[in-house]
Formats: C-alpha cells, sequence, structure tokens
C-alpha cells in the first residue's frame, strides 16, 4: 500500500483537515446582503448587530420591556436593551449571542463590556468599503448571494440608477411575492411571465429563490402551483436558471414579534421527488426548516441528481445541529450537497456564521476520514482539498453555471 504523502497519523490527519476548512475560500450561497454602495440596505454595525431578528426573539424572554415599546424605541435603545438583557445581565451562550462575541473579538473589541460606546466608536469609524473588504476577508468568503427581490421599490430605485454591482455580490431573484400569495393579485399568467423575463435581464440572478410553508405541495390546487408551472419553472427552463426552495416557514407565528415572529413546521419531503421527477431538467437547490425533515433530504437526493440539499437553515443553525446535519449528509451524499450559508442580514455576521460552521464542518469531516482510515484508505492532503473546495464553492458553481443537466446552454438553443 503506498503511504508517502499520505496522512496515516491522526492528529496529523485533524490538523490538516482544519488548515483546509479555515483557510479554504466559500461562496456563500444565500445571504440577505447587499454592496457598500446600496444605500442604506447594507447594513453593518453593533447596534445592527444586536437588533439582529435571532436576537430580539431572545431578549423578549427575558427583558421587562414589552415589544410594542421596544419597537418604538431607537434603534441605539434597542440595541442597549438587547446587549443588557442577553450581555450583561446573563451569558451570552445561545448560538446568535455567541456570534456578536466572536465578532466582536475578531476586531479586538471588549467581549465583557457594560455599554457600548467603545464597539460603536470603532465601527462608526470604519469606512464602509474597506470594512467590507476587510469582513470578507476575515471571514474567507470569496462570493455571497443577495436576496433580491423585484417587487421592493427601494432595491428597484438602486437597480434603475444604473448602479454596478460589486461582483462579489451576485443576485437572486427572489419570488416569495409572486408565489406566497393567495391569488394572481390582478395580472394575467403572461403578465406575470413577462415581468420575471424583464426581471431576469435586467438583474442576471444565478438563481430564483422562494421560501415556502410547511404545507407546500406539489402538485397543488392552488394559485402557486399555476405560477409555478406556466411561470417560473417554464422561466427556468428557457434561462438556464436554477430554483432554490427553502420549504417550513410559518410566518408572523407571534405578529408582536414583527420579524422575529416567525417560526417553523415540519414539511413534506415528498413534493419534492415529485417536482424533481417531472423537470428533471431543472436544477433545484432545496432547504428545509425544520430538523425532522433533514434525513428525508438526504434520501430524496440520492434519488433525483438535480436536487441539492444546501445550508442549516436559521433554526438549524446551531452548532449541534450543524454537525447532526452534516455528518448525515456525508455519510448519505459523500460531497454532492453544499454544507452552509450564513443567511447573514448584517455584514459582520459573516465572521462569526462562518468561524462556527468551519468548526462543525472540519470536525465532521475529520471523523469521517478517520474511519476511512480505519477502513483501510488513507487520504492524501490534495483529496482533502478537493473536497473542501467542492463542498464550498464547487458543487454551487455547479449548479449555477447556466448549463442543463447533461446539455451545454450552446447545445440547447
Ligand atoms: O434566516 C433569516 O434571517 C430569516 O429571517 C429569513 O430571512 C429566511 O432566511 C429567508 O430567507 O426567508
Ligand atoms: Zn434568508
Amino acid at each position: 500500500m503506498r503511504t508517502a504523502g499520505l496522512l496515516i497519523d491522526t492528529a496529523e490527519l485533524r490538523a490538516h483537515v482544519e488548515i483546509v476548512v479555515n483557510s479554504t475560500w466559500v461562496t456563500d450561497v444565500h445571504t440577505h446582503l447587499f454592496p457598500a454602495d446600496f444605500n442604506g440596505l447594507c447594513l453593518f454595525g453593533i447596534d445592527e448587530l444586536l437588533t439582529y431578528h435571532y436576537l430580539t426573539a431572545e431578549a423578549f424572554r427575558s427583558t421587562s420591556v414589552p415589544p410594542e415599546l421596544f419597537w418604538r424605541m431607537s434603534k441605539t435603545d434597542q440595541a442597549d436593551v438587547v446587549w443588557k438583557t442577553l450581555f450583561v445581565d446573563s451569558l451570552p451562550t445561545s448560538e446568535a449571542a455567541r456570534g456578536v462575541i466572536t465578532v466582536l473579538d475578531a476586531f479586538g473589541l471588549d467581549t465583557r463590556a457594560t455599554d457600548l460606546k467603545e464597539a460603536r466608536a470603532f465601527f462608526n469609524s470604519r469606512s464602509l468599503p474597506e470594512h467590507v473588504d476587510h469582513v470578507l476577508d476575515i471571514a474567507r468568503v470569496g462570493g455571497v448571494v443577495m436576496t433580491n427581490d423585484p417587487f421592493d421599490e427601494a432595491e428597484n430605485q438602486i437597480w434603475n440608477s444604473n448602479v454596478v454591482p460589486d461582483s462579489r455580490f451576485q443576485v437572486s431573484l427572489r419570488l416569495d411575492r409572486l408565489l406566497n400569495k393567495s391569488d394572481l393579485q390582478g395580472a394575467s399568467i403572461s403578465e406575470h411571465r413577462h415581468f420575471l423575463d424583464a426581471s431576469i435581464r435586467q438583474l442576471h440572478p444565478v438563481y430564483m429563490g422562494v421560501s415556502l410553508p410547511p404545507d407546500f405541495n406539489f402538485p397543488g390546487d392552488d394559485t402557486r402551483d399555476r405560477l409555478l408551472r406556466d411561470v417560473v419553472l417554464p422561466a427556468a427552463r428557457e434561462h438556464n436558471l436554477a430554483i432554490t426552495l427553502m420549504i417550513g416557514v410559518r410566518r408572523g407565528v407571534n405578529p408582536e414579534l414583527r420579524e422575529a415572529g416567525d417560526s417553523l413546521g415540519k414539511a413534506d419531503v415528498s413534493a419534492i421527488e415529485r417536482l424533481c421527477a417531472e423537470y428533471p431538467d431543472v436544477k433545484f437547490l432545496v432547504t428545509f426548516l425544520s430538523r425532522e425533515n433533514q434525513h428525508e433530504l438526504c434520501v430524496a437526493a440520492r434519488k433525483f441528481r438535480n436536487l441539492m440539499p444546501f445550508g442549516c437553515w436559521w433554526f438549524l443553525n446551531n452548532p449541534s445541529m450543524v454537525s447532526e446535519i452534516t455528518r448525515e449528509r456525508l455519510e448519505l451524499l459523500g460531497q454532492s450537497f453544499i454544507p452552509q450559508h450564513s443567511d447573514a442580514r448584517v455584514l459582520e455576521q459573516l465572521i462569526y456564521k462562518w468561524k462556527h460552521a468551519r468548526k462543525q464542518i472540519a470536525d465532521a469531516l475529520y471523523d469521517s476520514y478517520e474511519q476511512l482510515l480505519n477502513s483501510g484508505r488513507a487520504v492524501a492532503p490534495e483529496e482533502i482539498s478537493r473536497d473542501v473546495a467542492r463542498l464550498f464553492s464547487g458543487n454551487f458553481n455547479e449548479w449555477v453555471a447556466r448549463e442543463r443537466c447533461g446539455t451545454s446552454v450552446s447545445e440547447s438553443h
């Protein structure tokens, strides 16, 4: 057996996996970030970090400030409430709270501060374009996919002002406002199709995406089914665009909490199997919000090569869940999945979300290589680099390359 150059020592193997996972640049396939010159839409700094809806939901559990009063406060006052509640009066052990600690620490700021003076002064002193570069560099994020809503006025104004977007920020066309309404909203099917085609031609998205409730079904007997069949899926075929489905969100379970008031539910994975079977030439990126759907998603992906599982979404983006889900994906799918996306809304969240995810991914990968070693196959350093490159960008690039499964764009025209 060849052993020269192979990682047969487990301490060396572990060290090598960590180096590769921590240093490989990642493409972040779903975020809510915007470039620096998207006036007002590029959120950054300590007040935005602390008023993130993952954290306000947690703060409401412990603060005496009622939601209706909280929402009337200025953003700085809201951030002060969250800091005092979750970071001063208690230890920030939740994932979202620890994330803020990871960010402060990355910039050498006091993680035990009793107020936000130092942090505010630091973030206010930054030049935004340079800060964006610095954050992407620390997080080792080579590019992010934005969430672009073609029905949003503020965004449309920016696009119509002929802005040339930072090429590290790729467009995805978010279709919630088209697909999650109960009727056609006064437009015909062909008018919807025309609007979608025009948006695709203007924005050049890398995919079209939608978040869906747990009762999403396919086929369905609702307006969404008609719009999918007659508008979105034909557009995906014609423009060779992948479709991203994020399934299992129940919006506004507690409206008093505003954007922090959404919850989740277990969905039916067989709907995705039927969709993939009926549209074998369309590529689907799929994530489910419920832990209970994760194993079934892996099995569905084994059956359909046009199905790419991605990310540990929102309430699943906790170390214990990321560890479990990444391991079951490695066991059932090898390297043919996308382990994580950040869902960052505030720029600096890239730092913690990727640092924390990389830790779980490295641990899971190491264990899989150690098991392989024990079975009789040692791995080479370049094989680890190949795996990580595939997981962190290669699988996504393959999905959004303008090619159909098995057919190149030029052949299909
Ligand atoms: O994770 C989140 O921040 C959620 O609020 C949602 O935005 C979700 O990710 C989505 O894209 O719908
Ligand atoms: Zn999102």
